[in-house]
């Protein structure tokens, strides 16, 4: 334990957390917040999960996990088995009973760009009722900066001092949904705080779990931080876009350039695809930029960015339907067949996927869409198959848009043969390129059209 002189409240819970004896509450059992529990859990906590979702907390009861996430099964049979992990409809029960409250609740968009933070508020409002005497409160959602101070520290103070009798942090999530175990122990955590105390006491317990280095820092630093990461990747995955269409221009591979340019010590260029998925990286620049008083500024990068992102799955369906023209077809009267509609491989999250408007845009077009994805049976508004071949055969264009290992091993020469009109348009580079040339498949993806346009 760290030596810092603290009062003898939270000397105490900081003994409880050594020696494993503080019950943890998780509110909000998603991607994060399961994945959270069930870390503390193995790490030897008593757990009490909170989730206003009677279908997952159902499934959990049954001891089934409700998402798909490498280790999740595994770890929350052997949660349950011990007697550590429960679960329960009930807020105020989970947090009274609790020593540590974990909040991972989502903070989505509303009305496309402004953070939607009501469900966070409806906790925080359930907490500012309740006396946290002893309790160490935990927000690992992300805000818009200065929500920790200007919302949640003012409810939560409204019974209690915090900093004196109770303790609260931000403590952004960092994890990369299909890794997340990995990450949770892997990844530095970025601990925010307005008070000493609070800092030392979330420092304590997130040693439990972390085996890598605790930032402990002014809670809007790690507000800004979380959302920083985030658009950093967004804006990379945006600027390997455009050189992507910058290569269709030229009429070179992008990929053979990331090989080369990407050799260079201070150059690391991301893959060009569909553009950006899932529940954080669209929406995380949007938070970012929610600071009022920074009104006077133009983002230019962040929005552009958003914007490239978001153009990619019209992009590709451009492709598709150059592609088809070329062959003297028509999108219209043509057969596309979509390989994976979640937003990255190997997982089953469809979150603000770009597969989304691809499918609706190829459907708007005429054509008939056939859908497959192992992880998930969502399908846009296409038609689902059973399996792989069922949607490459007969069809005139295959699009790739996750990459998901199943999809790795399809044989090239068999989708040449099964196809009516052999077009791969591969947006995640998972074929073998000068391969299915060879085989006389038109091979396209975002970077590679090969039709010179200058
Ligand atoms: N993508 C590309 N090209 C690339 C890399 C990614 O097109 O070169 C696309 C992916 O296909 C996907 C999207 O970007 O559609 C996002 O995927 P990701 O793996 O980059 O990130 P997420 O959304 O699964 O998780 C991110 C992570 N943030 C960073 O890597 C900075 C994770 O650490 C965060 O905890 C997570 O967001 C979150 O919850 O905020």
């Amino acid at each position: 334990m760290e030596k810092i002189h603290l009062n003898m409240t939270s000397k105490s819970l900081s003994e409880k957390i050594h020696n494993l004896e503080a019950k943890v509450c998780v509110i909000g059992l998603g991607q994060v917040g399961l994945p959270t529990a069930l870390t503390f859990c193995k790490a030897g906590f008593d757990i009490i999960g909170h989730d206003i979702n009677k279908n997952l907390l159902e499934a959990l009861a049954s001891g089934k996990a409700p998402f798909e996430e490498p280790g999740l099964q595994l770890l929350l049979d052997s949660c349950i088995q011990k007697g550590r992990f429960h679960t329960t409809h009930d807020l105020i029960k989970a947090v009274e009973t609790s020593d540590i409250i974990i909040v991972c609740v989502g903070t989505p968009l509303k009305e496309k760009i402004i953070p939607d933070l009501s469900v966070l508020e409806k906790i925080c409002y359930s907490l500012s009722e309740l006396s946290l005497n002893e309790k160490l409160v935990i927000i690992e959602s992300s805000i818009p900066p200065g929500t920790f101070e200007g919302s949640v520290l003012p409810a939560l103070r409204k019974k209690n001092d915090v900093g004196i009798n109770c303790w609260a942090s931000f403590v952004p999530e960092r994890l990369a949904p299909g890794q997340a175990f990995l990450e949770i122990r892997s990844t530095p955590r970025v601990i925010g705080c307005v008070d000493n105390e609070s800092g030392v006491v979330a420092k304590h317990l997130y040693e439990k779990i972390v085996d890598s280095e605790i930032f402990v820092t002014q809670a809007r630093v790690a507000e800004i931080s979380k959302l920083v990461e985030n658009t950093f990747r967004d804006v990379n995955v945006a600027f390997a876009n455009e050189i992507g269409l910058i290569c269709e221009g030229y009429g070179i591979d992008v990929n053979e350039l990331l090989k080369i340019c990407n050799s260079h010590p201070r150059v690391n260029l991301h893959q060009p695809g569909t553009g950006v998925g899932g529940p954080c990286l669209p929406k995380d620049p949007y938070l970012l930029l929610t600071a009022k008083d920074l009104e006077q500024f133009e983002y230019n990068i962040i929005l552009q960015a958003r914007k490239i992102n978001d153009n990619m799955p019209f992009h590709v369906v451009k492709i598709v339907k150059n592609a088809l023209e070329e062959l003297n077809k028509s999108i219209k009267d043509s057969t596309v067949s979509i390989l994976g509609v979640a937003y990255k491989a190997n997982v089953s999250d469809t979150r603000f996927s770009p597969a989304e408007n691809i499918i609706s845009e190829l459907i708007k077009s005429g054509s008939e869409v056939l859908v497959f994805d192992p992880m998930t049976k969502e399908n846009f508004g296409g038609k689902s198959v059973l399996d792989s071949w069922s949607a490459i055969s007969n069809s005139d264009v295959l699009v790739v848009v996750t990459d998901h290992d199943e999809f790795k091993t399809l044989d090239l020469e068999k989708i040449k043969n099964t196809m009516k009109t052999p077009i791969i348009v591969d947006c995640r580079r998972i074929f073998d390129r000068k391969k299915a040339e060879s085989l006389g498949i038109h091979y396209l993806a975002v970077g590679y059209t090969k039709k010179l346009k200058h």
